[in-house]
C-alpha cells in the first residue's frame, strides 16, 4: 500500500491526509471544492487547528501530498465526509455515495476502501453493495472495505489521530486485515479489530452516552438552580466520589457530532431509544432558556434603570478555546439576542476574527477589557481559557449570567479543610437563579 487518496478535506480528511504523508504515504487529497483545492495547495488550510499550518507546509514542500478535484487511481481510499442530517433528522449520506461513485471510476483490484465518516448501522455493507455495482470488482474478494470512526476531538486533532485507539470493522477478515496496515503505520495506541457492523454500532454508542451524560448535568443544573444552589459546585462535590464523573452544564451541545449522531441510532431504532430522544430534546431546548433567562434579566434591568443596558456577550465558538462556530449554541443565542432594540449589545470571543463578526452582526468584536468596563450585564456562554483569567472581583457590581461556570472557583483543600464557602461563592449563579422562573 503505498499510494494513499483522502476523499473529502475537511477538519477530518485533511489532518488525516497530512499525517499519512508524514509517516511515509504517498497521499493525494480529492475534495469537489475547486477554491479550497487551490487554497490548500497554496499553503491555506482553510480551517482553523492548532498545528496544522505548519504540518501542511511541511508535506507540500517535501511532494508527499497534493489537492486535487480530480480522483487518480490509488491503492487505499479513505472516506471523510460530511454525513449530516436532513430536516426530519434522517442521516443525509449523499456525500457517501457520491464519494462511492468518484472512487468506483478508478477502482483496481487490490485496493481498500476505509469509511472514517460516521454513518447509520448498515452503511458500510451498503458501500460496499454500491463499489460492486459500479465498479463490476467483488467486495471482500477484489477489493476491501472497511469502516474505522474518527474519534478526534476539534482543538487536539494531530494528538489523537496518533494517541487514540481506533476501532477498525471490516465487512470480512481481508478488509480488517488491510485496513489495519494503513493505521498501523502512524497509530501509537491499540487497534480493535471486528466486524463493520459493531464498528458503526460502536461510533454511534459513543457520541450518545455523551449527549446523554451532557443532558444530565443540564438537568441537574435545572433543579440546582431551583433550590438556589450553584450546579457547578454540586457538580464538582459529587465527582468527589470516585465512581461518579457527571459532565458540565452548558448553554447548549452544538458542533458536528454529538447533537447529530444519536439521531442516527434514533431512526434505526425508534422503539430503543426513548434515553436519546429525551436527551436530545433537553439539550436542544437549553439555548431558547437561556435567551428566556437574559431577557428577563434585560427586561428587569430597564425597570430599575429605565435606560437601555449594555449586554456584554463572552463566547461565540461550539465549545472552548477554538475558532469553530458550527451548530454554535452561543452564537445561537447572540443571534436571537440581536434582534432585540432594547439593549445595546457587546459581542467579545478572541477566537473569531473580525471580518466573521462583521458578517454575522455588523459589528465589532469587542475586546475583553473594554467590554467588560462598558457592560451592565455579562452573559458568559463560552469557558475560553482568556476568560476564567479575567479580574472577576472588579465585575461585583454587574448583573452576571454565567451559563459555562467561567466564575466558578472550585473547592481548594488546605490544611486538610475544605474552605467553607456560604452562600455559594459563584455570584453569576444567583443571577441566574434570580430570572430563571422555570425555564431551565
Ligand atoms: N459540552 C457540554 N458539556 C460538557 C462537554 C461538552 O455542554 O461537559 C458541549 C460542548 O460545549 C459542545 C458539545 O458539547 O457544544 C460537543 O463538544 P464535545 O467536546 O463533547 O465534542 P465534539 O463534538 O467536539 O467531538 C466529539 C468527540 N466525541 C466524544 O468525546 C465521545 C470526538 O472524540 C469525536 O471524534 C467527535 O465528536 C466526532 O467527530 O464524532
Amino acid at each position: 500500500m503505498k499510494k494513499v487518496c483522502v476523499v473529502g478535506l475537511g477538519y477530518i480528511g485533511l489532518p488525516t491526509a497530512i499525517v499519512a504523508a508524514k509517516y511515509g504515504f504517498e497521499v493525494i487529497g480529492y475534495d469537489i471544492d475547486k477554491e479550497k483545492v487551490e487554497r490548500i495547495n497554496n499553503f491555506d488550510p482553510v480551517i482553523e487547528e492548532p498545528e496544522l499550518l505548519e504540518k501542511l507546509r511541511e508535506v507540500l514542500s517535501y511532494n508527499t501530498f497534493r489537492a486535487t478535484t480530480i480522483i487518480e487511481q490509488s491503492d487505499c481510499f479513505i472516506i471523510a465526509v460530511p454525513t449530516p442530517f436532513l430536516e426530519n433528522k434522517d442521516a443525509d449520506l449523499s456525500y457517501v455515495w457520491n464519494a462511492a461513485e468518484s472512487i468506483a471510476r478508478v477502482l483496481k483490484k487490490g485496493d481498500v476502501i476505509i469509511l472514517e465518516s460516521t454513518v447509520p448501522v448498515g452503511a458500510t455493507d451498503s458501500l460496499a453493495q454500491r463499489l460492486e455495482a459500479s465498479s463490476k470488482l467483488k467486495a471482500g474478494v477484489d477489493f476491501y472495505v472497511s469502516h474505522c470512526p474518527e474519534r478526534v476531538l476539534p482543538g487536539k486533532i494531530f494528538f489523537e489521530l496518533i494517541n487514540n485507539p481506533r476501532i477498525i470493522g471490516g465487512i470480512n477478515q481481508e478488509s480488517v486485515e488491510k485496513a489495519k496496515l494503513f493505521y498501523k503505520q502512524f497509530v501509537k495506541a491499540s487497534l480493535y479489530l471486528t466486524n463493520a457492523t459493531t464498528a458503526e454500532m460502536v461510533k454511534l454508542v459513543e457520541n450518545s452516552s455523551r449527549d446523554v451524560a451532557i443532558a444530565f448535568a443540564n438537568q441537574v443544573a435545572a433543579m440546582a438552580y431551583k433550590m438556589r444552589l450553584d450546579p457547578f459546585e454540586v457538580i464538582e462535590l459529587a465527582n468527589k466520589h470516585p465512581r461518579v464523573n457527571i459532565l458540565n452544564p452548558s448553554c447548549g451541545v452544538g458542533g458536528h457530532c454529538i447533537a447529530v449522531d444519536p439521531w442516527f441510532l434514533i431512526q434505526t431504532f425508534p422503539e430503543h431509544t426513548a434515553l436519546l430522544k429525551a436527551a436530545r430534546q433537553i439539550n436542544d431546548a437549553k439555548p431558547r432558556q437561556v435567551v428566556q433567562t437574559t431577557r428577563r434579566c434585560i427586561e428587569n434591568w430597564y425597570r430599575s434603570h429605565l435606560q437601555r443596558p449594555k449586554l456584554l456577550i463572552l463566547g461565540l465558538t461550539y465549545k472552548p478555546d477554538i475558532d469553530d462556530l458550527r451548530e454554535s449554541p452561543a452564537l445561537e443565542i447572540a443571534k436571537k439576542l440581536s434582534i432585540f432594540t432594547d439593549i445595546d449589545l457587546l459581542i467579545c470571543d478572541p477566537y473569531v476574527n473580525n471580518e466573521t463578526m462583521h458578517e454575522l452582526f455588523n459589528q465589532e468584536n469587542v475586546p475583553l477589557k473594554h467590554g467588560l468596563d462598558q457592560a451592565d450585564i455579562i452573559l458568559c456562554l463560552v469557558k475560553h481559557t482568556q476568560f476564567k483569567k479575567m479580574d472577576k472581583l472588579v465585575l461585583q457590581h454587574k448583573k452576571i449570567l454565567d451559563f459555562c461556570g467561567v466564575f466558578y472557583e472550585p473547592h481548594r483543600e488546605h490544611e486538610g479543610q475544605d474552605q467553607l464557602f456560604w452562600p455559594a461563592n459563584n455570584i453569576s449563579i444567583a443571577t441566574i437563579i434570580d430570572y430563571v422562573q422555570g425555564d431551565l
